[in-house]
């Protein structure tokens, strides 16, 4: 495969695709999943954080704040567990001790910068992330060990988007595609379904904006890059409006409270200093796009879609067959996958924290939440961007 056209494909897809020979020259490629635990375990010592939920689930997606953590040796992945599932993922590689990340970076995808910014993804089966789209970059996902099962929607597909919980940079929806109650919310997408079990050694391209719900089938490794494109600063102005939005929105709220609405790994502080400085940034990328001007950034952003649509399918058609795209799935089998996965819906299910709450803060989250929702919700910050740039220009 030549990395070159693997490239020009990369940049230019608007559709998903499976490349499946770009045979990374990585060293886990040449082990077994068990020897790459030992050497993980022999150069840590201590266990790892394991994060995880009970395999049946209720009626909403497990959010991150609902796990809970199990320190465990990384070998003990590899071992089944029938009531919970567990992650280490959403990590940067650089935690990884050098044998677990020998030879890796993106060089046979045309990338051969990207080395550092390369995130890795451990689970068990059951393992999963609500579904989401990306807001900055496209993605490319090498499966390693294990498969992961991916679905695939479309950026217009009718989805509720929800900014609870609020991470910058992921979007999720508010359909639960592991633990549905009913086919019920389904209905409106099931002809817009794209599924692909990734297999080891086959990569998968998650072009912008793409929805995706992802799976781990067994005891599963695989890394991932998001690549910068020069069209990400449009939505820096819709992710930094939507950040001030949710400041305002929970200052004073306690941390009981906003830990409800926002995911564990962000920060969200609401100091006067901490808004005036968003406020700020904003300022700066509405003036920079009133004049047209690129934002200066340390960050690396690559051209995308500048190929011809006929150009484009002339690339992919020479990398035939290796370069596939994802299938539609057809309506009857996701129905069935969604029924399976009603199957783990468990209505009495509690998340750990709802006991540790007052009905008062109960509501207060619940009241929150639809602000945050309403206040938040893409198409309204768009709009809240299109009259901020119409208002000083
Ligand atoms: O592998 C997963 O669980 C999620 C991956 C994901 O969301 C991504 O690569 O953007």
């Amino acid at each position: 495969m030549d990395p070159a056209k693997l490239k020009h494909i990369i940049l230019n897809a608007r559709h998903p695709y499976v490349v499946r020979n770009a045979d990374p020259d990585w060293a886990c490629f040449r082990q077994s999943f068990a020897e790459w635990c030992e050497a993980f375990d022999l150069a840590h010592p201590d266990c790892v954080p394991f994060e995880g939920c009970p395999v049946k689930g209720g009626n909403h997606p497990q959010w991150e704040w609902e796990r809970t953590k199990v320190k465990m040796k990384m070998r003990d992945i590899c071992t089944p567990t029938d009531t919970r599932w567990n992650s280490f993922s959403y990590r940067n590689i650089a935690l990884l001790p050098e044998p677990c990340r020998r030879g890796i970076n993106f060089a046979c995808f045309g990338f051969p910068e990207v080395e550092q910014d390369v995130t890795f993804w451990i689970g068990s089966a059951q393992a999963h992330t609500p579904c989401h789209y990306d807001t900055y970059g496209c993605n490319v996902v090498v499966q390693v060990f294990g498969r992961k099962s991916w679905i695939l929607l479309p950026p217009d597909a009718k989805l509720t988007p929800v900014r609870v919980p609020f991470e910058e940079s992921s979007v999720y929806c508010e359909e639960n595609f592991y633990s549905p109650a009913s086919y019920g919310p389904f209905t409106a997408v099931e002809d817009k379904v794209y599924h692909v079990m990734l297999e080891p050694g086959m990569a998968l391209i998650v072009p912008p904006k793409w929805w995706h719900y992802v799976e781990t089938l067994e005891p599963a490794l695989n890394f991932n890059t998001w690549l910068g494109l020069e069209t990400d600063v449009d939505s820096l102005i819709s992710e930094c409006i939507t950040k001030l939005l949710l400041q305002d929105l929970c200052n004073d709220v306690p941390e009981k409270v906003t830990s409800r609405l926002i995911n564990p790994n962000e920060d969200l502080p609401t100091t006067e200093e901490s808004v005036s400085e968003s406020y700020q940034i904003l300022n700066y990328l509405l003036n920079q796009r009133r004049n047209n001007k690129r934002q200066s950034s340390n960050l690396r952003r690559y051209p995308c879609e500048y190929l011809p649509v006929e150009a484009f399918g002339q690339l992919v058609d020479e990398c035939k067959p290796f370069i596939k795209p994802v299938e539609l799935l057809d309506r009857c089998d996701f129905n069935n996958l969604i029924n399976r996965n009603r199957a783990r819906n468990d209505p009495s299910y509690k998340d750990k924290i709802s006991d540790e709450l007052t009905v008062d803060e109960l509501e207060r989250i619940a009241r929150l939440r639809k602000m945050v929702n309403v206040c938040c919700k893409p198409d309204v910050v768009k709009l809240i961007e299109r009259v901020l740039l119409d208002e000083t220009s």
